[in-house]
């Protein structure tokens, strides 16, 4: 089961508290304060490896906590710094952090190795070596460490794509896939074949565009039919869509009606991307009539049909041509896209003995 949401629970580690104590040596009966400061609490970071294929590990574990800082120690030690921890999360994750109830975006994480912080420990507390002045000698003041923030994360995969095909089952979406890209998604006879995204990269010598494929969509799926629509989420990046048909379809137009119908219904947004259709199968197709009045209908739209055959490899050229340059005239490529950092800084906490 691919999962591509989880939600955790992610505490930094608190600061060492600081030390109030007094040197005292054999000579020296009023030897002044010494007590070091406590470590920082330990950070913690997600960080976007291509290693992991989704988000199945977080459902064992939803809480993940960053070590505590040491406390600081008699002749001025410095306690220990806590460990940071490192939260590993599959390339294409958007981490949002609740507040007040509100899911509000972090951080998106799109490319290899991409590392943000999303807790901040806390700062160690100081020694009373701190608090000492010239009439006040002997402080008894230490801070306690500062509290690691602890911070509500959600997950989720949305995938680095920039075209998503969308189509009914057994139109012939994986088989597209394999022609055009490096990818080899199991293609066959029956329907639902495909149960998770599967992504295939397409260079065309200057850029590498990314293409996914997604699991079938059929009338109903928005209310739970079939494998359902809540996969299209991944194409949440996606600047543009292809409805590919099958051209042997007794009821084509309906079938793209259908396909567009769900899709806004996921998301009004996806409504307004771009988007082209591919009737494939062309080399089985006897009359193409409803082919060509659709294809008239879409025209007025400014939308093209593309006529193709996935394993005849027909027509492939000019669909995969024109929705690159679809993709690159949005202007926004995945492949290309890194993501602003973000660091939360909390307050220190004073307190006194
Ligand atoms: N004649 C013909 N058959 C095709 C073509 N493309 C795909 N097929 C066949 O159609 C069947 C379904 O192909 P898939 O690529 O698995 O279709 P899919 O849309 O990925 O199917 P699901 O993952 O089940 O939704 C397979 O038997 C393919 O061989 C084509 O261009 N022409
Ligand atoms: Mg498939």
């Amino acid at each position: 089961m691919f999962v591509d949401n989880v939600e955790i629970v992610v505490k930094a580690g608190t600061g060492g508290n600081g030390l109030a104590s007094f040197r005292r040596e054999k000579f020296l009966p009023f030897g002044g304060p010494d007590g070091g400061d406590g470590g920082r609490g330990g950070n913690v970071f997600l960080e976007a490896s291509i290693d992991l294929k989704d988000l199945a590990s977080f459902k064992h574990k939803l809480f993940y906590k960053a070590e505590n800082g040491g406390p600081g120690g008699k002749n001025k030690m410095h306690g220990l710094n806590g460990s940071d921890l490192c939260i590993k999360i599959p390339v294409g994750t958007i981490a949002y952090v609740r507040k007040n109830g509100e899911l509000v975006q972090k951080a998106d994480f799109r490319i290899n190795g991409q590392r943000v912080m999303i807790a901040k420990g806390g700062r160690g507390g100081k020694g009373n070596v701190h608090f000492a002045t010239a009439t006040h000698k002997a402080p008894r003041e230490f801070q306690s460490g500062e509290e690691g923030e602890r911070i509500d994360v959600e997950l989720q995969i949305s995938l680095p794509v920039d075209v998503g095909i969308i189509g009914m089952p057994n139109s012939g979406k994986s088989t597209l896939l394999s022609a055009i890209s490096g990818a080899k998604p199991k293609a066959a006879d029956y329907f639902f074949t495909t149960q998770e995204p599967v992504m295939g990269t397409v260079d065309d010598g200057r850029n590498r565009y990314v293409w996914a494929e997604m699991p079938a969509i059929i009338e109903g799926s928005r209310k739970g039919k079939g494998i359902g629509s809540r996969f299209l989420r991944h194409l949440s990046r996606a600047a543009v869509l292809v409805y590919l048909l099958d051209a042997t379809s007794q009821q084509i137009e309906e079938d793209l009606a259908c396909l567009k119908e769900e899709v806004k219904e996921f998301n009004q947004e996806f409504a307004g991307k771009k988007y082209v259709v591919a009737a494939n199968k062309m080399d089985e197709t006897v009359d193409n009539t409803a082919l060509s009045n659709l294809t008239e209908k879409l025209a007025v739209e400014g939308v093209r049909l593309f006529q193709v055959s996935a394993i005849g490899e027909s027509g492939l050229k000019d669909l995969v041509a024109t929705v690159h340059k679809m993709v690159t005239d949005a202007g926004v490529m995945q492949s290309e896209e890194p993501a602003p950092e973000i660091i939360f800084r909390p307050r220190p906490v004073d307190r006194q003995a």
